[in-house]
């Protein structure tokens, strides 16, 4: 099994700049200046991790690409590709689109490889170069909507990827998993209509963006059914996560059976995550992991292609995306040394709020129904 990797120096300069966490400081208002929450940190430790633990020597080492225009105009507006050109050309560097979504000068040029990144990622899978892949990017991708970035995104990495096996390499069929802790509302909203991707996201009840990836939103037109959201309760833990994959997403996608899964691989559902309120732990991680290669080794001969998004725990975030690329590549180089500590809280086992949100999302499945 040969699982590919790809991580850049340069999505560390990616620069957020100075931030009262998620907002622009602003002393009037109280907002002391620190650093944004989306800083180099949590990734650029994961990285550290995967070569001081030796991990690296066991992985295929990929280079990342800009993505093209043409790869961008796909999911994106030219209107929107214009803007982040040009702000990046300032000094100062511009924002993505809402306010809180910085980016420094020639950030235009990491955020195009963020998703050159992953759509390489997609060419070394479907080529047979490696099994699987991990593109650890930054910046992240699934708010970004057609016209904007949102949520610390600029473009939609993982709907570029998609989008580009769909058009380029003429994959028909392709699930995206996110579990991120926030809503995959662009990914959601480019294949909306569409019954091409499968878009399924595990989400922490309205947390971001506001009032996004309800039960409810299923697709519409010729996407109707093609899209799940489960929003779970906070607090859900290693139990409630292993159950959503078990009852929705993994049947989910074996009920569409895509030639290709994605996934939009947040830490920000982690037990020490300052952004959310969930439990899981790197165990929790690696065991949703093996759930989704399981279902595409039988799908799609195990093409799974994931790429970073969120996870703000600059300390625990690196044992996640650890456990997951020891699960990806089938090799295991060291034990977490918070498990002992994070699986023995309370709260993991699976609880009825998050059984009742998991059961109504899974009757939703038709291929499941009565199964
Ligand atoms: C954006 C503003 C408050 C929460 C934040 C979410 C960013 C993220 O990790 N999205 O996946
Ligand atoms: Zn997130």
């Amino acid at each position: 099994m040969a699982t590919g990797y790809l991580y850049h120096e340069v999505f560390g300069w990616h620069d957020t700049g100075s931030h009262a966490g998620a907002f622009p400081s602003n002393p009037a208002a109280g907002l002391q200046p620190f650093i944004h929450m989306e800083n180099a940190e949590t990734k650029r430790r994961f990285h550290e991790l995967v070569v001081v633990s030796g991990l690296i020597d066991h992985l295929v080492r990929l280079a990342p690409r800009q993505a093209t225009d043409e790869e961008i105009l796909r999911v994106h507006t030219a209107e929107h590709l214009a803007r982040i050109e040009s702000e990046s050309e300032q000094p100062k560097g511009g924002d993505a689109g809402d306010g809180i979504s910085p980016f420094g000068q020639g950030g235009a040029s990491i955020a195009r490889l963020a998703a050159g990144a992953v759509v390489e990622c997609v060419d070394a899978v479907l080529d047979g170069r490696v099994d699987n892949a991990y593109a650890l990017v930054r910046p992240p991708g699934h708010h970004a909507i057609a016209s904007s970035g949102m949520g610390f995104c600029i473009f939609g990495n993982v709907a570029i990827a998609a989008a580009h096996a769909r058009a380029v390499r003429g994959v028909e069929r392709i699930a995206v998993v996110d579990w991120d802790v926030h809503h995959g509302n662009g990914t959601q909203a480019a294949f909306y209509d569409g019954s091409d991707v499968l878009t399924v996201s595990v989400h922490q009840d309205n947390v971001f963006p506001p009032d996004s990836g309800r039960l409810d939103e299923r697709g519409e037109g010729a996407g109707a059914g093609y899209a799940l959201n489960i929003p779970l309760p906070p607090g859900t833990g290693d139990g409630g996560y292993l159950h959503v994959m078990d009852e929705v997403v993994v049947p989910a996608v074996r009920a569409f059976g895509p030639d290709l899964v994605l996934v939009a691989s947040g830490f920000d559902a982690g037990v020490m995550d300052p952004l959310a309120r969930q439990m899981v732990t790197s165990e929790g991680f690696r065991a949703i992991t093996e759930r989704v290669l399981a279902v595409a080794d039988d799908c799609c001969a195990g093409r799974v292609v994931m790429s970073h998004e969120g996870g703000y725990n600059p300390v625990y975030v690196p044992f996640c995306g650890l456990a997951v690329l020891e699960a990806m590549s089938g090799v295991r180089v060291l034990e977490d040394p918070f498990l002992p500590l994070v699986s023995g809280f309370a709260g993991h086992d699976l609880k009825p709020a998050e059984a009742e949100v998991i059961a109504a999302a899974a009757v939703q499945i038709p291929a499941a129904e009565g199964s």
